[in-house]
């Protein structure tokens, strides 16, 4: 899985919480996403066209920090062994995010590489882990990735301000992966990425967590990104 992950930029890891796990974690995660008032600051649409309440992908920013017992979470310790694992032991939690498409909103995620949303930092090495709190198929929502050679960013803009960046490059070599709940995938912020709407009656739910040195979230605390702020190019 590393090799895999090293090379083109992303891994499946088809069971990587198990179905208890996934009751624990997803009971939380719904306590949070039905909260409107005290996650208001860290909650917005994907789309950018909702408002709470009518929300089509309804992102929440760090929502450990919100519930505490999910950084205390099997699920995150996992994912911080993992992300060691593949890129060394100096990688930390910088950030973490709920992402949920509610039932029949059919509204995907575009094409974009996670470190649009990041500034520039010399040691560029970054890990999302995605995990499936729902099964994650195409016609909910699965994640696609294109493989990718090199570590950098192309172009990016937001359709409507505030919706989520996208850029334009060929879709032809993307491979879709379905998980299953509990199953996961790790990206890295180069990897082009998107999920097609949610076309079904089910709520598609995925959390992930990001990862990177523990110098570069210092870098970046230093200059006032904890990631809850407003959603634009950073990578100029
Ligand atoms: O869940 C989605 O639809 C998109 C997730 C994503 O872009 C990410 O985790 O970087």
């Amino acid at each position: 899985m590393k090799e895999t992950f090293l090379k083109q930029g992303f891994a499946k890891f088809p069971s990587f919480i198990d179905s208890e796990e996934v009751a624990r974690i997803g009971l939380i995660y719904d306590e949070i996403l039905e909260d409107l008032e005290s996650a208001s600051h860290l909650r917005s649409d994907l789309s950018g066209e909702g408002t709470v309440g009518v929300e089509k992908i309804t992102q929440i920013m760090c929502p450990s920090s919100i519930s505490t017992n999910l950084k205390k979470s099997k699920t995150y310790k996992q994912a911080l062994k993992q992300a060691q694992h593949l890129l060394g032991s100096d990688m930390a939690l910088d950030f973490d995010m709920l992402i949920n498409k509610r039932p029949y909103t059919d509204t995907p995620t575009p094409l974009h590489q996670d470190a649009a949303y990041w500034i520039k930092m010399p040691d560029k090495r970054a890990v999302s882990c995605w995990i499936a709190i729902d099964p994650a198929i195409e016609e909910n929502g699965c994640m696609w990735f294109i493989p990718r050679e090199k570590l950098e960013v192309v172009p990016h803009s937001a359709a409507i301000p505030g919706a989520a960046l996208s850029c334009e490059l060929s879709t032809e070599q993307a491979v879709c992966i379905p998980l299953k709940a509990g199953g996961a995938t790790f990206h890295d912020g180069f990897t082009p990425h998107f999920s097609k709407g949610n076309t079904t009656e089910f709520h598609r739910r995925a959390l992930i967590l990001n990862f990177r040195p523990k110098a570069m979230i210092d870098l970046e605390r230093s200059m006032g990104i904890d990631h809850q702020g407003e959603r634009k190019v950073r990578n100029k």
